[in-house]
């Protein structure tokens, strides 16, 4: 028998801030959801984007990146 399982996974993409991450979720996804910038901290949340290959799905999510210091301004 030859069944195809689909298949589904998470990807976060976490680092440093400023390394490229919002530019590479919207370059998988095609689609530019997710805010870049030569600025520092632009990204403050996390985002979501999905992307389906046939039948498969992985979900991206896109984080604000790590800081040396996190001050709470930074984070609303
Ligand atoms: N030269 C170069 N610049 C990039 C590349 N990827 C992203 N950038 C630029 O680096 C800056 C920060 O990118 P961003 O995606 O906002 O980084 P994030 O803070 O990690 O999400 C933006 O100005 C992007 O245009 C790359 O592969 N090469
Ligand atoms: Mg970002």
């Amino acid at each position: 028998m030859n069944i195809k399982k689909n298949k589904f996974g998470t990807a976060i993409l976490l680092g440093r801030t400023n390394v490229g991450k919002s530019t590479l979720l919207n370059k998988i996804i095609n689609k530019k959801i997710s805010i870049t910038s030569r600025k520092k901290n632009t990204t403050k949340k996390n985002i979501i984007g999905i992307h389906t290959e046939k039948k498969d799905q992985t979900i991206y999510i896109d984080t604000p990146g790590f800081q040396k210091n996190i001050f709470f301004l930074t984070l609303i």
